[in-house]
């Protein structure tokens, strides 16, 4: 925990004799004051998350190497995590809460069958062919697809096509692991069962009425199609348009209108798709500056489609497609899409639904 020098009327740990420190030491006692200010820092917490940005194409080029070096039996998962500076690297953090890897499976490979407590989601990037069998539902890999494999269910990864494929893992694990519940089993072999969730939640509105068969499932829905939701994002944008009414000009959008951002939600109760982190597709109009308010969680973008500026604080950078970045939480963000003409999409990912639960979600502006 960091100190803070200007509060300096609380006592230090050196105003005390040594030898009343070490009598506390033996007994396993701490004094409080002198960390106090640290454990609770004036009006805003101290983050240890930076804003980071990773390049794709520098991902990628380490990541095939590492297909070349470290066969898949080697890795049983082969990732390279998104490591957080501030968190310090050996860490795997992206942020408090939120872990993020870019997983490589190339043609013919298998990554064996698993289940953890941790919650996991899969953000195709790159390649075709590659699929996810979770809880017995096979879940084509097709670029910007959102796959869940939540807590507890049997998972594994297999590559039919020819090609690399690439794509982002993000997990609640640091929290989980912060916990002390973070464990995972090896499983028996799957079989596929039919279920297609992705196909019986095909219309937002609108949901399966199971008579003789009730479904019980936590997770009814695993697989967000790219297709369905860039289709959602497109027609949401028209909508509002229409709702601003006309005679404004499209030109100066400036987080004026309302942002077309969708939460990805279990289609059975509306909740978040998982119990930790919250998922979200995001259009930027052409030529439009989204500025997001300062909110308690983390936040984790990637660029699915064209391009946006993004502004932390003091920091700024270009993510162009297959970028990821992240930003601390308590902390505005700037979007800009870089393109006048062309939509940006961008995946979105943040610690809201745990924050929400926890009752330390903060907006403030
Ligand atoms: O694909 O199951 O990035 O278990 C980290 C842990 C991916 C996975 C990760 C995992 C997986």
């Amino acid at each position: 925990m960091q100190e803070h020098d200007r509060f300096d009327t609380l006592g230090r740990l050196e105003d005390l004799p040594q030898t009343y420190r070490d009598e506390l030491t033996k007994r396993n006692l701490v004094p409080l004051w002198p960390s106090l200010r640290g454990v609770l820092p004036p009006n805003i917490p101290t983050r240890k998350t930076q804003t980071t940005h990773w390049p794709y194409a520098e991902i990628r080029e380490l990541l095939i190497r590492a297909g070349e070096l470290t066969p898949i039996e080697k890795a049983e998962r082969r990732v390279l995590v998104l490591a957080n500076p501030g968190h310090g690297l050996t860490n795997m953090q992206a942020s408090a809460a939120m872990y993020l890897g870019m997983q490589l499976l190339l043609p013919g490979e298998i990554a064996p069958v698993h289940r953890h407590t941790p919650n996991a989601v899969r953000m195709v990037v790159e390649g075709e062919g590659a699929w996810t069998l979770v809880g017995g539902e096979k879940c084509p890999m097709q670029r910007g697809d959102l796959i869940l494999t939540p807590t507890g269910l049997w998972h594994e990864h297999g590559h039919d096509g020819q090609d690399p494929v690439i794509w982002l893992d993000v997990l609640d694990l640091p929290l989980v692991y912060y916990t002390e519940t973070s464990y995972h089993l090896e499983g028996p072999s799957q079989s596929v069962s039919e279920g297609q969730g992705f196909k019986s939640f095909a219309r937002g509105g609108l949901v399966p009425t199971p008579i003789f068969q009730p479904s019980s499932k936590a997770y009814p829905m695993l697989r967000y199609p790219w297709a369905d939701a860039k289709a959602a994002l497109l027609s949401l944008s028209e909508a509002l348009s229409e709702r601003k009414g006309k005679g404004e000009g499209e030109s100066e959008i400036e987080s004026k209108g309302e942002a077309v951002l969708l939460t990805y939600v279990n289609p059975e109760t509306g909740a978040d798709v998982e119990n930790i982190l919250g998922f979200y597709a995001l259009m930027l109009r052409p030529a439009e500056t989204l500025r997001l308010p300062a909110r308690s969680p983390a936040q984790v973008f990637h660029q699915i489609e064209g391009q946006t500026d993004v502004q932390v604080e003091a920091t700024d950078f270009t993510l162009v497609e297959a970028d990821t970045c992240c930003a601390p939480g308590y902390t505005a963000v700037t979007l800009k899409n870089r393109s006048a003409t062309t939509p940006a999409f961008l995946f979105v990912a943040d610690e809201a639904p745990l924050h929400r639960k926890l009752g330390v979600y903060e907006n403030r502006g």
